[in-house]
C-alpha cells in the first residue's frame, strides 16, 4: 500500500501504460493501413467514388486569374485582374487605422468573443447606415431603415435577393449589360429571375444612356433594379447626377425598386460623401430601396468579409417587420456574422480621429488610382499606340474597360505575363510606375499585332 504512493512508481505505471498504449495504437494504424491498402488495391479509385460523376467545374473568370498568376514563375509577372490595391511598391496594403484600430481591440480585455446577434453588431450597422445615408438622413431619424451586417458586399446582395425572392412581389431583377459577374449568380441562387438593362455603349466607351432607359422604361412595373452606386465595375462608367436624376425619375414614376450595390464608396471621387449622393438622392425622394454596402475596397477589409445590408422602407413599422424576416434569412445561412471586421470598422467610425485619417487614407489610394490613369494614358500616347485611349483617363474608381478583345487579352497573358479579364478589364489599382511601361509595350503590341 505504501510504496503505491511512492512518486517513482506512480510514474513508471504512467510510463509503461503509455508505452502500451502507443504500442497499440501503432499496430491499430498499421492494421488499418493494411486494410485500406486492400481495400483500395484492384479498384480504379475514380470510378468506385460516389463523387466519380462530378464534373471539373472552370476557375472562376475573376478570382481565376489570381490561381493563374500564381503558377506563372516569370519574374516581370503582373495581376491586374482581382480589383484589390497594390502600393507603388505592388505590395497589399492595410491601412493605418486599422490597425490602430485592431490594436485597440486587442488592448481591451473586457471584449469577449461571443456570438453576435443575428443581425450583426448593432453600432457596426448604426455607423454603416449613417455613413451612406448621411448623418441628417431623415430615413434613419424616422427609424425607416433596417440594417444588418452580412458577409462583406456578395453577402450582402444574396441576403438581399433571399429577401426579395420570399417577400417582394415582382421577382426579376434587371442588372446593367455588362456588370459584376457575380451578380446574376448570385440573385439567380436567391430565386430571382434575372434580366439585363442596356448599360455601356463600346463605341463611345461610355453609358448607353439611351438604351439604358428605354430599357427600364419598358421593365414590368415593380420589377427590382440593381445599380451600381458608383465607380461601375467593370466598366469605371458612371451615369452624371442629372443623369441619375433622370434615372430616379423614371425609376419612381414606374414604381422600380431600387438596389444599390456599393462596393467603392470613396475610391470614385476620393470623398465618401460624393460617392454617396446617388444613393442620397434615392433616399431623399422618400422612396424605398435596398443597399449591399462592402468595406473590403474603401478600408482595405477584403478577408474580413465585413459588410452590410439596409433596407430603406416607407415607415418604422415596416422596418421593424421587414428585420425580423432578414433575421429568418441569417439564420439558417450563417447564423450569424462574424466579430472581428465589424468591431474594426465601427471603432474607426465611431472615432473622429480615426475617421479623418480614414478618409485621408482612402483619398490617398483613389489619387494614386487616378495619377496611374493619367501616366498609362501617356505611356501609351509616347508609344504612338494605335487609337483613343482617352477612356483611360476619363473612367472612374478601381477599373479601367481597356476595349482590348479576348485575343488580345490572351497575347498579353501569353507573351507578357499579364493577367486580366478576359473581357479588357484592368484593375489600376495593382499598377504601379514601375509596371506602367511594362503594360503599354504590352498593349501597344496586342493592338498592332492583334487587330
Ligand atoms: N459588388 C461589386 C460591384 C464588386 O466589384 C465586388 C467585388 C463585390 C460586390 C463584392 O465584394 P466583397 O468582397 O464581397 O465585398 N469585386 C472585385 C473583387 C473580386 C471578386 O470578384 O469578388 C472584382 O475584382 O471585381
Amino acid at each position: 500500500m505504501e510504496h503505491k504512493c511512492d512518486i517513482s512508481y506512480v510514474a513508471s505505471r504512467r510510463l509503461s501504460t503509455l508505452a502500451r498504449h502507443l504500442e497499440v495504437s501503432t499496430i491499430e494504424a498499421c492494421k488499418n493501413e493494411g486494410l485500406n491498402a486492400s481495400i483500395t488495391s484492384g479498384f480504379d479509385g475514380n470510378s468506385n467514388s460516389v463523387f466519380a460523376h462530378v464534373v471539373k467545374a472552370p476557375e472562376d473568370p475573376i478570382l481565376g486569374v489570381t490561381v493563374a498568376y500564381n503558377k506563372d514563375p516569370s519574374p516581370v509577372k503582373l495581376n491586374l485582374g482581382v480589383g484589390a490595391y497594390r502600393t507603388e511598391e505592388g505590395k497589399p496594403l492595410v491601412l493605418n487605422v486599422v490597425r490602430q484600430a485592431e490594436q485597440q481591440l486587442i488592448t481591451d480585455r473586457s471584449r469577449v468573443k461571443e456570438y453576435l446577434p443575428i443581425t450583426g453588431l448593432a453600432e457596426f450597422n448604426k455607423l454603416s447606415a449613417k455613413l451612406m445615408f448621411g448623418a441628417d438622413s431623415p430615413a434613419i431619424r424616422e427609424n425607416r431603415v433596417t440594417t444588418v451586417q452580412c458577409l462583406s458586399g456578395t453577402g450582402s446582395l444574396r441576403v438581399g435577393g433571399e429577401f426579395l425572392a420570399k417577400h417582394y412581389h415582382e421577382r426579376t431583377i434587371y442588372i446593367p449589360q455588362p456588370t459584376w459577374g457575380n451578380h446574376p449568380k448570385i440573385f439567380t441562387l436567391a430565386g430571382l429571375s434575372v434580366k439585363t438593362y442596356r448599360y455601356y455603349d463600346p463605341t463611345t466607351r461610355g453609358l448607353h444612356f439611351s438604351g439604358l432607359l428605354e430599357d427600364l422604361g419598358s421593365a414590368p412595373s415593380g420589377a427590382i433594379v440593381l445599380l451600381h452606386a458608383c465607380a461601375h465595375n467593370p466598366t469605371g462608367v458612371d451615369p452624371t447626377i442629372q443623369q441619375w436624376e433622370n434615372i430616379r425619375q423614371l425609376m419612381r414614376s414606374k414604381g422600380l425598386l431600387p438596389f444599390f450595390d456599393s462596393a467603392y464608396q470613396g475610391f470614385a471621387s476620393g470623398s465618401l460623401d460624393t460617392d454617396a449622393q446617388p444613393v442620397r438622392m434615392f433616399v431623399a425622394d422618400g422612396g424605398e430601396c435596398l443597399l449591399a454596402q462592402s468595406y473590403a475596397k474603401n478600408m482595405g477589409l477584403y478577408g474580413e468579409r465585413v459588410g452590410a445590408l439596409s433596407i430603406v422602407c416607407k415607415t418604422a413599422d415596416v422596418a421593424n417587420r421587414v428585420e425580423s424576416q432578414l433575421k429568418l434569412v441569417v439564420r439558417p445561412m450563417f447564423s450569424s456574422p462574424p466579430i472581428h471586421g465589424a468591431s474594426i470598422v465601427a471603432t474607426i467610425l465611431r472615432d473622429r480621429n480615426l475617421f479623418d485619417e480614414w478618409t485621408v487614407e482612402l483619398k490617398a489610394m483613389a489619387d494614386r488610382i487616378i495619377s496611374m490613369r493619367q501616366k498609362l494614358f501617356d505611356a501609351l500616347r509616347a508609344r504612338g499606340t494605335p487609337g483613343d485611349w482617352s477612356h483611360i483617363i476619363k473612367q472612374i474608381g478601381m477599373f479601367t474597360f481597356t476595349g482590348l478583345n479576348k485575343e488580345q487579352v490572351a497575347f498579353m497573358t501569353n507573351e507578357y505575363h499579364i493577367y486580366m479579364t478576359s473581357d479588357g478589364r484592368i484593375s489600376m489599382a495593382g499598377l504601379s510606375s514601375k509596371t506602367i511601361p511594362h503594360l503599354a509595350d504590352a498593349i501597344h503590341a496586342a493592338v498592332t499585332r492583334m487587330s
